[in-house]
């Protein structure tokens, strides 16, 4: 957790941390400061509410929200900031994220959510995702995201025989 504190995640349930703490890493790759809270919106709604609403004063410029089963989180903290929050959904239930995906992508117009996919993969990319939105402001970031841009179109190995033209 380098770097200026930008980016707020949280999760629905302890189970959660795992996954979203990739999330983490990843923003650690860009060196973007960012912490992580556990605080349900059905069994800690008010605290939900708190920390939507103290975010932007605290620095943070975009939240990530991880939640499975019915996965409102996401939406309830979009509702009270107009920060970009970005919503992860896993799975937790026999539905296997399927669940939480369609409850976290469907969100009605005015209040989005920046949904990514399912599980560790999507737990990776809210971190790059979250990266380029504040790349947007922080020219150090945005340089660090054309390097690794470049390190991931270094790894494509051409077939012999075949040149670019
Ligand atoms: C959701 O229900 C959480 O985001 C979690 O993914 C799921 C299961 O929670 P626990 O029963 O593990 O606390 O609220």
């Amino acid at each position: 957790m380098t770097g200026v504190l930008r980016v707020g995640i949280i999760v629905g349930s302890e189970s959660d941390l795992p996954v979203m703490n990739t999330s983490g890493d990843v923003l650690d790759e860009y060196g973007i400061g960012w912490e992580i809270g556990v605080m349900s919106a059905h069994r800690a709604g008010d605290i939900v509410r708190s920390y939507g609403q103290a975010a932007y004063e605290r620095g943070l410029r975009v939240l990530i929200a991880g939640a499975g089963a019915a996965a409102h989180l996401p939406g309830v903290l979009a509702s009270l900031t107009t920060l970009p929050v970005i919503g992860v959904p896993l799975a937790a239930t026999p539905l296997a994220g399927f669940d939480s995906l369609l409850s976290i992508v469907q969100m009605p117009p005015g209040i989005p959510v920046a949904t990514v996919a399912v599980g560790p993969m999507g737990a990776r990319n809210a971190g790059h995702l979250a990266a380029e939105i504040i790349g947007l402001f922080d020219e150090e970031v945005a340089a660090r995201i054309k390097e690794q841009r470049a390190k991931m179109r270094a790894k494509v190995q051409l077939p012999e025989g075949f040149s670019l033209q």
